[in-house]
């Protein structure tokens, strides 16, 4: 399997809204990115994602799109972009956008005129429906933020379709002139030298033919079964491919909703020409049952391992994914998998041991690298994300849970928990972000969790970060290799060893707070690559590892 670029690559996301803010206005923009290039080139990151900097009316925080070729005013200007770009690659990073395909926003000048009269030029861009014979929206399917998926437009008696906020009107891709808008845009921005696309949703972007009734399923198995993996997914993903992205030296990242480890073949192997690679929703939703703000099970370390496994066997050989613990939509990893108080930087450090020696592309979010830990809102006034305000404003209606119950499930799984604020030193306001107020505020906590001071500790989460992804440079069977579990079903330890041609590491993470031990008679002379400890504790034939502790070996 050849090792390109973006498969070799380390991928930093950024959610600019939050990253750093340049003019003090309380709301990250292109010129804090440039600000900090340094900074993240020191992580060794070779690929920076940047999360939606276009002009948008931000119901949804850029995800909803009115002009695919302009830069959010909020965040700067074109000559800014074009300055952050140059400077990404003059470091020798390259960068990659947010492509939002799926759906724009209703303050789109498609959907504008798309409004006016049914025989308007662009209503076609977008899915209308006459009323149900009832007089209802067309059929029962729920929108990922809550309510019906249907809009009335009064004008017309007619319903648009939005698989998000109603400020998110679904583009109708059966219509070429849609696809062709998008591919210029897309063209737009390679031809000023981008290197690919994260793409949004991408595998909603076809519906099922007639629209039928969702099953009464859980919401995930419903995305699974019925937004997504429509019947002409894959003709315009090779499209896309072969009339865009495979003219220029630039790459795929896909957001794998509803995509399952039987069908990933289907968008990633090599063969078909489609999308470079994806991230799948598996790991991300592990301790999600149904879906968001809906039932939660504890995590269960053996279904991780499980989930990982599954996946790297679903693409063996033939196509290739991406690795994340987290993102802009999911708490923070080190909350929800680790342990952010006692063993806050052991678990911290724990947990990228495991995620950097996974197969396939790492993929890192903005200030994990220092374990930026979930915030406790303490009022409805202080949510922003509009998945947690429109769970809450149901809730009012449907009495499900309390309210003080509603914003406590808001304050373990909500958005806003992954979009506070970077926290860039303890001395300076909110966390050195900004100086005025921010539009989310920041976590408290920048006190003890920082860049600053974890950049002259050298015993730091950020430093550890910083070798690990070092190391992985230098080591391809990081990357990819063939994997050996060793105690698959033990609940608390996850040991496995990897081997590519010469090279063989094994690598032991300890998910517990406590110590455990297990058996190591097959470790003949090893050399530690990376230990979150000082010591490791080996004896005779017996590894002792301390809570959360996270080692790689070089096995000789
Ligand atoms: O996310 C799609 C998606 O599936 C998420 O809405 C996810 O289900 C949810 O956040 C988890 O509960 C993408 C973007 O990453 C997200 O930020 C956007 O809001 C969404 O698409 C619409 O563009
Ligand atoms: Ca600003």
């Amino acid at each position: 399997m050849e090792l390109t670029w973006f498969k070799k690559g380390t991928i930093y996301q950024i959610y600019p809204r939050s990253f750093n803010d340049s003019n003090d206005d309380g709301i990250g923009d292109l010129r804090g990115i440039i600000q900090k290039l340094d900074y993240i080139n020191s992580l060794h990151i070779d690929i920076i994602w940047l999360s939606p900097i276009f002009s948008s009316p931000n119901d949804d925080n850029g995800y909803d799109i009115n002009d695919y070729c302009s830069i959010m005013p909020e965040f700067g200007t074109m000559d800014d972009f074009d300055e952050l770009l140059e400077e990404t690659h003059k470091r020798g990073m390259r960068l990659i956008l947010d492509l939002v395909a799926n759906h724009c926003s209703d303050e789109h000048k498609w959907f504008e005129e798309a409004k006016k009269s049914k025989d308007n030029p662009y209503r076609n861009y977008f899915h209308w429906k006459k009323p149900s014979i009832n007089g209802g929206p067309p059929n029962n399917w729920k929108s990922f933020f809550g309510g019906s998926a249907w809009e009335l437009d009064e004008v017309s008696g007619e319903y648009y379709l939005h698989l998000f906020t109603k400020k998110q009107p679904d583009l109708n891709w059966e219509n070429s002139k849609v696809r062709e808008e998008i591919y210029d845009a897309m063209r737009f921005w390679l031809d000023k030298g981008v290197d690919g696309f994260r793409m949004d949703v991408i595998p909603l972007i076809s519906k099922p033919e007639g629209y039928p009734d969702a099953p009464e399923v859980g919401f995930r198995k419903i995305i699974e079964n019925v937004y997504a993996n429509g019947p002409t997914v894959h003709q315009y993903l090779k499209e896309m491919n072969e009339e865009v992205i495979s003219k220029y030296d630039a790459f795929s990242l896909a957001e794998g909703v509803g995509i399952n480890e039987d069908n990933v073949g289907l968008y990633v192997n090599n063969d078909r020409n489609e999308l470079d690679m994806l991230y799948h929703f598996d790991i991300l939703e592990c301790t999600i049952v149904n879906g968001k703000f809906e039932e939660v099970s504890p995590f269960d370390l053996v279904q991780m391992k499980q989930i990982f496994k599954k996946w790297r066997d679903a693409i063996h050989e033939t196509g290739w994914i991406a690795n994340a613990l987290g993102n802009h939509d999911f708490a923070r990893m080190v909350s929800r998998f680790g342990d952010d108080k006692k063993y806050h930087k052991e678990s911290a450090k724990m947990l990228m041991t495991m995620l950097s020696t996974q197969n396939g592309t790492l993929n890192i979010y903005q200030g994990d690298e220092i374990g930026m830990t979930n915030i406790s809102l303490l009022n409805i006034e202080e949510v922003r994300d509009i998945q947690s305000l429109n769970f809450y404003k149901e809730n009012k209606i449907t009495h499900k849970y309390t309210e003080e119950l509603a914003l406590e499930m808001i304050n373990k799984e909500g958005r806003d928990n992954a979009r506070t604020p970077v926290q860039w030193n303890s001395d300076d306001i909110n966390g050195g972000f900004s100086k005025k107020e921010p539009w989310l505020k920041a976590n408290p906590n920048y006190k003890d969790i920082n860049v600053k001071d974890q950049d002259e500790d050298p015993n730091s989460i950020l430093n550890f970060y910083r070798s690990l992804l070092k190391i992985r440079k230098e080591h391809d069977v990081f990357v990819h290799g063939d994997f050996q579990e060793i105690e698959f079903n033990n609940p608390k330890l996850y040991i496995y060893k990897k081997n590519l041609g010469k090279e063989k590491i094994m690598v032991m993470l300890n998910f517990n707070n406590s110590e455990e031990s297990f058996d190591a008679s097959s470790i003949n002379e090893v050399e530690i690559l990376a230990n979150n400890y000082e010591n490791l504790d080996i004896e005779s034939n017996k590894v002792v590892l301390k809570p959360y502790q996270g080692v790689i070996l070089d096995l000789k």
